[in-house]
Parts: structure tokens; sequence; C-alpha cells
């Protein structure tokens, strides 16, 4: 596996020189100033390959090439954003940037309700909470249908949840929600969210799936063309919001999207935590079905409860058997080397991490500070380590 670390450009409180010194010798990055469908040039991404390769990396993966949503919609401005993304997805692969990831997720990319999570250590975690967002689905929001969607239980409970919440608490959790975390297309307000997810409102989950499909045959053969895998991350949580389509969020939903367009370019983001958010995704399993196509790993871990709330455990606690996932991902690492395919090395990075130690007095990314990610990779590389040893000695 190549290590690697995910950095958001200059302005990342989080230097390389910082990834590096955490063991990183990939990095995983995309052109976010240049973040609204505009081709990246030749010379954007040879400039950022520059700043990468100065500090000692390689440029690994491009998360993300942003989908806009006039792709998602199939719109009249479909076209022109197409070719613009094929153009981006074209010159990073001339450039050097094997693997490039992307999301399909409409208008709110992956969401939390609380960014401070006080874990039992004295950290904080990223958590998702199911009665806070519905709460502000229904009754902050007001969603048309929302308060039909949900169960009376939920409506209820989520009724008094916010009864007991101050006004300010109301407005950091609207923010967490749609103001955007770091990585994220779009930050919204109350008002213009509203416009965003109607625009969807005809838009079934089968419409959404053949607009995924139809981009899908648009980019494969770019990717292909230029030795670029494509990897697209699922839906994070992998179900609906705001009553919206997800149609990367299940086995049955990969299955689809990697038989519509059938080739090795068409591959997928391995996204531990957000695959494990759903209850009834098995990852492990997941990853052994999906081996050939697994493009980039996001190694993370939760732990789900009952109503669909989750919160981001350490990196090997949680719901996802890390050591086994390892394993499999190893086991594909080796079948690829064997066929002597280029590939074989897959990149991962830890996903997240939890706020520690000093991290806690600085201005840091939600998800993304140093010291709970140098924690979280120094764990993976433990279990890589040891996996490695246990199968030479069973061989
Ligand atoms: C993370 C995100 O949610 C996740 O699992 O990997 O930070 C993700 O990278 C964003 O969706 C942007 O790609
Ligand atoms: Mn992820």
């Amino acid at each position: 596996m190549l290590e690697s670390w995910r950095w958001f450009g200059p302005e990342d409180p989080v230097k390389l020189s910082h990834a590096r010194q955490a063991g990183a010798h990939g990095i995983v990055t995309a052109l976010h100033h240049i973040y609204d469908g505009r081709v990246w040039t030749p010379d954007d991404v040879a400039e950022r390959m520059a700043l990468v390769r100065k500090a000692g990396m390689v440029w690994s993966v491009c998360e993300s090439i942003p989908v806009n949503s006039a792709i998602k919609l199939r719109n009249e401005k479909w076209r022109s954003y197409v070719d613009a993304w094929k153009e981006s997805l074209a010159n990073l692969g001339k450039g050097g940037v094997p693997v490039v990831c992307y999301n399909f997720m409409p208008v709110v990319d992956w969401t939390r309700t609380n960014l401070l999570y006080p874990t039992e250590a004295g950290g904080f975690a990223l958590r998702f909470d199911m009665i806070d967002f519905v709460a502000y689905d229904a009754f902050v929001l007001k969603r048309k249908g929302a308060e039909g969607s949900y169960a009376p239980d939920v409506i209820e409970a989520a009724r008094k949840r916010l009864a007991g919440m101050s006004e300010s608490d109301v407005l950091t959790l609207e923010k967490n929600i749609i103001a955007g975390l770091p990585g994220g297309e779009d930050s919204h307000t109350r008002e213009t969210i509203r416009g965003h997810i109607a625009a969807f409102d005809d838009v079934s989950d089968e419409d959404m799936r053949a607009n995924l499909v139809e981009f899908l045959r648009e980019v494969v053969p770019v990717a292909a063309e230029n030795n670029v895998r494509l990897a697209i991350h699922p839906d994070d949580p992998p179900f609906s919001l705001f009553g919206l389509p997800r149609v990367v969020s299940k086995v049955e939903d990969v299955e689809t999207l990697l038989a519509a367009v059938d080739h090795e370019a068409n591959g997928i983001t391995l996204c531990a935590g957000s695959y494990a958010s759903r209850h009834g995704n098995d990852v492990v399993a997941m990853a052994s079905r999906f081996a050939s196509r697994i493009h980039f790993a996001h190694l993370r871990n939760v732990s789900k409860e009952a109503d669909g709330s989750f919160v981001e455990s350490e990196h090997l606690g949680g719901d996802v058997n890390m050591v086994s996932l390892i394993s499999v991902l190893r086991k594909e690492e080796r079948r690829r080397a064997a066929e002597g395919r280029a590939d074989h090395v897959i990149p991962m990075r830890p996903d997240h991490g939890h706020l520690l130690i000093d991290d806690q007095e600085k201005k840091v990314n939600p998800g993304y500070s140093c010291i709970g990610r140098l924690k979280g990779l120094a764990e993976l590389r433990g279990v890589i380590a040891a996996v490695d040893q246990f199968s030479t000695e069973a061989a």
C-alpha cells in the first residue's frame, strides 16, 4: 500500500513537511482553488506536482475533480461541464497523476452533525446524529415533506431534541450540516440550500443512476487513454439525506456502476468508514468482491448505532475489522504484482482522525488535523507489517 496523506494545498494548516514526517510517501490533493468546473490546465497540474515532488513525495491521487450539479441533474449545462471534466482528467493523466477520486453526492458532500464529539480519551471525533439531523431537516429547514418522511417516533424524538437546544446550538448544528466540510464543493445557507434540493425534486434514484452511467460512459475512455484509474468515493453517509437520491451506498450500487462500463479504469475508492456507516454493508466482504477494481483505499472506522447515527472511532476500533480489511487489500496487491501489473500498489490514506493533544488549540480542518491522522497512519502501518509477516510465514 502506498501510504498517502490528504493535503488541501498551500492553504492547509498541516504542511507537506508534516505529512512527510508522519511517514507518508504519497499526497492526495486537488486544485481546491479551481473548484467551479473550470478546466485544470497542464500548467496548473504541473505547478501542484512540483510542490509535492519538492517535498519528497508523489502526487498519488487527485481527490477530487468536483462533479458539478449540472452533471448530476443532466441539465442543459451538462455537455460543457462534462467536457471540462474530461479535459482536467486528461491533463492530470498527462501530468503523471495515476488515480482520480470523485463522488456523485447531490447538493451536500460528506455530512456530520457534530464536529467536536468528546471521546472517552479526551479527544474529539466527528459524529452523525440521526435525531439531530432530522430535527434540522424537519423543524429548522422545514423541508417540504420532511416531517412525513421519517417514522413518527423519530419525529417525536427530534422535536424534543430541538426543544432542548439554544439558538446558538441550532446555528452550530446548521453550520455543521450545510456550510460544507473540507473538500466539499459547496457551502450553503438555509435559503440557498432549499433551491438546490428542489432542483432534484423530480430526480429519482433511477434517474440519478442513469446520469451516473451516462457520465461514466463519457469519462472512462478518457481515463483509460491517459493511464488514469477512476475511483468513485461512496456517499457519506451512505443513505439519502434531505430526500435526495444517493446511488453509491451499497453493494448493488457498486455492482451496477462497475458493470455499466466494464473496464479496469472504472473503479472505486474503498472508503471503509463511509460504507461501514450503513447497516447491512459488510466492508470486508465488499473489499473481497470488488478487489480488482479498488484503486484507492480510505481507511477509517465508525461505531454505528441502531437509529443510523454513528461516530468516527479509532482507526482500529469500531465496526470494521481493519486487520481483515488490510489482509484483503494486501492479497489483491500481491495478485496484481504476480500479473506484472503496474498498478499493484494501492494508495491508501488514513481517512480523518480525532482531534488530539495540541491540535485542540490550533485552527485545523475538521477531520484533517495532523496528530490524529499521524496516529491513524502509524496504527495502520503496524497492521500492514503484521499482516505481511504472517502471510509470509504462512506461505
Ligand atoms: C472522507 C471525505 O467522508 C469521507 O469519507 O473521505 O473527507 C471525503 O474525502 C469527501 O467526500 C471529499 O472527497
Ligand atoms: Mn472517505
